[in-house]
């Protein structure tokens, strides 16, 4: 494999964007919603999800196709429906997010709401309305209302907002942060698993349970080092580079790694994730030779911070 990952997102990216666009403005919905949806999908989103998705498949050799881009791509809205939401007044109250004013800025509190409601909905209709094989539709369905619920990032965020004004033990705030970000992330690898296990059945079989289980520490490590990453630059960082208010998590007495471990003891813990992570995906490769982690391997090597 000669691609880069930047060579990879450069592609893809567009790809997804113009999925998404698709997707929201082919509804017969009314335009106000409509906008308001659109607004936050096209506001400038990494596309971390999907694009975790697509690398996975992408390491095990599939080739993408529109299908598969439109299955990927609903994480993706419940993603932004999740950040529409946590920058309302109720929750984080922010007025800038990806260096834009937030939704409910633009278009007001109740149509931010409806925008995030309608966005959650979209991603299991899309799921539903354009996955030729129905039981990996049914599969999918399945593991993305388990991690985006309660027992997934709604309960993620359920305890964060209780964690608000204390200093939680490093074990609550690690399961807070596994359930809120952790969750949306850890679905990406698995839901390209199962794309695999379900389209491919030469290259589906390759996953066994040892590789499932190589697959899952990676996006459970991924997840752990976004996070841990997200807190160490909410402190580093100033509101124009983040693109949103920095020092927020000092601001709303959040428990943060920074705060528990310190800032080098935060950067320790980020590289021991990344570490994990990066091993696990080396493992697959050692044992499938069909497989190649270099996606994988430079896409969590991205969540690197500069040492200070
Ligand atoms: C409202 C149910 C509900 C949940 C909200 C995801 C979340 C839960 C809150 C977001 C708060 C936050 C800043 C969490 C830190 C990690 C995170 C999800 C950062 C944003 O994700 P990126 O960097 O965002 O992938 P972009 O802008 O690239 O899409």
């Amino acid at each position: 494999m000669k691609q880069t990952l930047t060579d990879f997102q450069n592609h893809y990216r567009l790809l997804i964007d113009q999925t998404l666009f698709k997707l929201v403005k082919t509804l017969k919905t009314p335009k106000l919603l409509k906008d308001a949806m659109i607004y936050s999908l096209t506001a400038g989103g990494k596309r971390t999800r999907p694009m975790l998705t697509l690398a996975v498949l992408t390491s095990l050799n599939q080739k993408i196709n529109e299908e598969i881009l439109k299955m990927v791509s609903a994480v993706e809205l419940i993603h932004t429906y999740s950040l529409i939401h946590d920058d309302l007044p109720a929750m984080d109250n922010d007025d800038f997010r990806r260096g834009k004013l937030t939704n409910h800025k633009v278009y007001g509190e109740g149509m931010a709401i409806l925008a995030g409601d309608a966005l959650l909905t979209l991603a299991f209709q899309v799921l539903t309305q354009n996955t030729s094989n129905e039981k990996l539709g049914f599969e999918l369905v399945k593991l993305l209302a388990k991690v985006a619920g309660a027992i997934g990032m709604v309960g993620g965020q359920v305890l964060d907002i209780q964690g608000e004004g204390q200093r939680l033990p490093i074990e609550q705030m690690q399961k807070m942060h596994h359930l809120k970000t952790g969750a949306l992330l850890f679905y990406a690898v698995e839901s390209g698993l199962l794309i695999m296990q379900f389209l491919d059945q030469k290259q589906g079989k390759v996953i066994n349970e040892q590789i499932k289980k190589h697959f899952l520490i990676y996006a459970e490590s991924f997840g752990l080092a976004f996070q841990i990453r997200d807190d160490i630059l909410d402190i580093t960082k100033t509101t124009e580079e983040l693109g949103k208010t920095a020092g927020k998590d000092i601001a709303m007495e959040k428990s943060t790694y920074p705060l528990l471990l310190g800032l080098t003891g935060a950067k320790d813990a980020l590289i021991q994730e990344i570490t994990k992570a990066s091993e696990a995906i080396a493992s697959v490769e050692k044992t499938q030779p069909i497989f190649n982690s270099k996606l994988l391997q430079q896409f969590v090597q991205t969540l690197k911070v500069e040492a200070t």
